[in-house]
């Protein structure tokens, strides 16, 4: 076995053998099933965990209604001080963190420290965004009046995470949502809950610390009954949920039934253009972070690698080369670059995917097969083949590359926009023209545009997203805090109407 087991750390982020999975209302509790968190890299047992129940639900939905309202009275800059400080625990437990989110996820350990440093940015971020809630007053074209536009808390955000960043996520939405005056109401991934609860205590310290109640951030491991209940609950005005399209529409459902608020982050497909004119070194290293990275877990991964016919074999002899490189084994573990995949579900969907491509016309250039051992471990795969086979319409959450030739640039921006997902695209070039176009009306159909950089690895100052299946949210910078509160107009005491109208 190539696994290490080591599981002292985790005592020193409060995750003991058997932990209860709800803090509600400032304490621990958990009355719903037991269940085991798993490592991906062998799937043994890291620890129990007792999920939380509707009644642990109801309970916490109570007391963070109750907090609501204590909360949106603190003056924003107070409140932006708590997420520094959340800030401040996060980063004196960076290690350990970032430890635990690769071996409960299987990221590489690096990839396991950046996810949490990107909710500690995320904590800067919003601290200066705390004195910067700016509303606008507006020219009237009545009479001594003015329209003053200012931002209001909406109440209860809740918040749904997946398991593959399953903590940044959090951040994103959580900081954002706090400093603006909400309440946070968390459900991280079924196969997550240790991260779940190892954020929750450093969160949790911080408002104890500060005499503040607890019920202000709320959260439950569980899976969909509790998704289900955040998503059905009028006391939450919005809900922020990270996941597939699939499973995102019958959210987004759900809280329209209700007139809720949602903000979606789902599939994407994503693709990497490389130009003629191309700095293929560049493309190629950027090539590997994106489809390899996270195991091809990241909603960001590349998935369809798109070369121009002149350097289409070029660039291809040089990725099948260091894909050969790529060293499987121990996300933990120095060296590794390609951990396992999550779950053992995960690796055979990949085994079903590579059967579909087979049958679809696609070429198996390297990998294509499961790697014999105790953990979820797949080979890195490049694939030739056709943009209109049905396999490329979908998102196969592993590293999959497929890769296809073009001629024209009109055609690669028509393959790049030709799935139904669409959050972030990439184009290899040096032509200022090409670039214009690319980013352009004509261009590039995701949220999230690139030039000469990967799909993946967005920073947290840019608002993160994308269009079409991928649900349109936008989350963590620039002005995405706008979605997390509501704007009010008011005006001043004489009826003189807009428009020129008299009424009587
Ligand atoms: C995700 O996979 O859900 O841009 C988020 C990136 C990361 C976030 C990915 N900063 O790849």
């Amino acid at each position: 076995s190539f696994v290490k087991k080591d599981y002292e750390f985790l005592k020193e982020i409060g995750v003991g053998p058997n932990n209860l999975g709800s803090y509600v209302n400032g304490s621990w509790k958990g009355s719903g099933p037991v269940v085991s968190s798993l490592n991906p890299a062998n799937n043994q047992v890291i620890a129990q965990v007792t999920e939380a129940s509707i009644r642990d639900y109801e309970e916490g939905m109570h007391a963070c209604s109750g907090a609501a309202k204590i909360w949106m009275q603190v003056p924003a800059p107070k409140r932006g001080e708590i997420v520094r400080q959340i800030g401040e625990a996060l980063r004196a437990k960076l290690h350990e963190l970032g430890r635990l989110v690769s071996l409960e996820m299987g990221k590489i350990l690096p990839e396991g420290i950046g996810e949490v440093q990107e909710i500690i940015d995320m904590c800067d971020f919003a601290v200066g965004l705390s004195r910067q809630l700016n509303g606008s007053v507006i020219p009237s074209e009545r009479p001594n009046h003015m329209m003053l536009e200012m931002w209001n808390p909406l109440g209860i955000v809740g918040v749904i995470t997946a398991f593959n960043f399953p903590c940044a996520v959090l951040g994103w939405n959580a900081c954002i949502a706090l400093v603006c005056g909400n309440c946070v109401v968390w459900k991280g991934a079924p196969t997550t809950p240790l991260i779940t609860i190892a954020t929750t205590k450093l969160i949790a310290g911080v408002l104890e610390k500060n005499n503040l109640p607890g019920a202000i951030f709320t959260s439950f491991c569980g899976g969909a009954e509790i998704g289900q209940a955040i998503a059905k609950d009028r006391r939450i005005s919005l809900v922020s949920f990270t996941g597939s399209s699939k499973v995102g529409l019958q959210v987004q459902q759900t809280v329209n039934e209700r007139f809720g608020k949602c903000l979606l982050e789902l599939s994407g497909n994503n693709s990497i253009i490389v130009m003629d004119d191309a700095d293929i070194h560049l493309a190629v290293r950027s090539v590997l972070f994106a489809a390899v990275g996270t195991a091809g877990q990241r909603c960001t991964t590349c998935r369809r690698l798109l070369l121009h016919e002149s350097i289409y074999q070029k660039v291809l002899d040089q990725l099948l080369d260091v894909y050969k490189q790529v060293k499987i084994g121990d996300p933990l573990e120095k060296g590794t670059l390609l951990g396992p995949l999550h779950t053992p579900t995960a690796r055979k969907n990949f085994e079903k995917g590579i059967r579909a491509i087979k049958s679809q016309g696609g070429k198996i250039l390297t990998g294509g097969s499961v790697v014999e051992s105790e953990g979820n471990f797949v080979q890195p795969t490049v694939v030739e083949i056709s943009p209109d086979a049905n396999v490329v319409k979908e998102e196969l959450f592993g590293p999959v590359l497929y890769v296809m030739k073009f001629q024209t640039l009109k055609e690669a921006i028509e393959i790049n926009n030709s799935v139904p997902q669409g959050l972030s695209s990439s184009i290899f070039t040096r032509r200022p023209e090409i670039i214009f176009k690319w980013i352009g009306p004509s261009g590039s159909d995701c949220g999230i545009v690139n030039v000469n950089i990967p799909t993946n690895g967005a920073e947290i100052g840019g608002a993160f997203g994308g269009e079409k299946a991928t649900g349109g949210g936008r989350e963590a910078g620039s002005d995405s805090w706008k979605q997390y509160m509501r704007r009010t107009i008011n005006y001043g005491s004489e009826l003189p109407l807009a428009q020129g109208i008299n009424f009587g």
